[in-house]
């Protein structure tokens, strides 16, 4: 889940400077894509429709507060989304798009519906899985979500049932392990929105009439008051939320794009959430989320690995050596079967992390177009 609060949003002011800005949106228009002039009051979105096929907008952040950009298709199903852009910073987004109505939105602090627009498509054109080496891309990141969700569902599962048990010790143990499956698939997660809140909502992101339930509720009740006995019907429904998520995950034919924008989603949330530790506040157990996001990240491009092969080697080339990198300056905070907790590192360690993960951002940010054949 990625709401931010003031203070990381102060954060990521700085990681920013560190190429977390894939593009000057500056000649938006001369390039084909649609311009989003973002501002903390309005959303102004220089094309209301467009033909089938990969669109590109360019969401340039003139406001002051840090902003999102979304398009959905009807039920708010998230068809692309670009999150965290900062004031004064340009972000591209491109997403596959068939014909029929759609919906943008700009969510100037990263909260609310957002400021809507209708958006139209019209026409046909070729599916980029027409291509067979993205169309296996899918294929085998699609046995990926199966294989997380089916994990996701066993160790939730067991989570759920250690904490019914009143059994705090076990259940402990379990939150980070239950949790890896989630955070390695998470924008696939996303895509359906209002479950999203309801099971990894932090009580500092809810909006009006969003009750405080799911992993980050049971955390604070673990950790925090320490008080378990209570917790039986929201571990119930965090299961519940997980299953229908999960189906819903399984079911859903994802666009080559959607695995390259994950990618890159999942080093973002890396940057703002788990570098601050704002994420598992009350147990500390960010380090595995990191480690997660990470994988998931990896699968993503390892199933994409074929088609980049073929169009730009040398960026598979960089790729592979920026995730060892991370990988290795990761590995140092090994701790028997995981990871250090949050709050035993050191600013210079996570500093360190944080530049090899925005030193890996870079390059990832150049899949999407690549994979968009732009
Ligand atoms: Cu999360």
């Amino acid at each position: 889940m990625r709401r931010l609060t003031a203070a990381s949003a102060a954060t990521l002011l700085l990681l920013a400077g560190c190429g977390s800005s894939t593009d000057d949106a500056g000649g938006a228009a001369g390039d084909g894509s649609i311009a989003v002039a973002a501002s903390d009051t309005t959303c102004d979105v220089a094309k209301a429709e467009s033909a089938a096929g990969t669109v590109t907008f360019a969401i340039a952040n003139k406001g002051n507060k840090v902003t999102e950009f979304y398009v959905y298709a009807p039920g708010d199903r998230v068809m692309g989304e670009v999150e965290n852009i900062a004031p004064g910073l340009s972000r591209e987004l491109h997403v596959e798009l068939a014909a029929g109505t759609y919906e943008t939105a700009c969510k100037p602090g990263m909260v609310g519906k957002g400021i809507r627009n209708g958006f139209t498509v019209t026409g046909s054109s070729a599916p980029l899985t027409e291509d067979a080496k993205l169309a296996q891309a899918t294929k085998d990141y699609q046995r990926y979500v199966k294989s997380q969700t089916a994990a996701l569902i066993e160790k939730t599962t067991e989570f759920v049932t250690a904490v019914k048990a009143g059994d705090a010790a076990k259940a402990k143990a379990l939150f980070p392990v239950s949790r890896t499956y989630w955070e390695r698939i998470e924008p696939v997660a996303e895509i359906f929105g209002d479950l999203d809140p309801a099971i990894d909502g932090r009580e500092d992101g809810l909006e009006p009439g969003q009750d405080f339930t799911g992993y980050h509720r049971i955390e604070k009740d673990l950790w925090q008051t320490k008080d378990i006995s209570k917790s039986g019907p929201i571990a119930d429904k965090l299961l519940v939320d997980v299953q229908k998520i999960v189906d819903q995950a399984n079911s859903a034919a994802l666009s080559p794009l959607q695995l390259a924008n994950g990618a890159k989603e999942l080093l973002d949330e890396v940057a703002t959430g788990k570098i601050t530790g704002e994420e598992d506040r009350y147990s500390h157990t960010d380090l595995w989320d990191f480690a997660a996001n990470v994988e998931g990240s990896q699968a993503a491009i390892a199933a994409l690995r074929p088609a980049l092969e073929e169009k730009d080697p040398a960026l598979v080339k960089t790729l592979d050596e920026k995730f060892a990198a991370v990988e290795a300056s990761l590995e140092k905070h090994r701790a028997g079967d995981g990871w250090k907790l949050h709050n035993q590192l050191t600013e210079a360690d996570l500093k360190v992390l944080s530049d090899h993960i925005n030193a890996l951002a870079e390059p990832i940010s150049k899949v999407a177009a690549l994979v968009a054949g732009k």
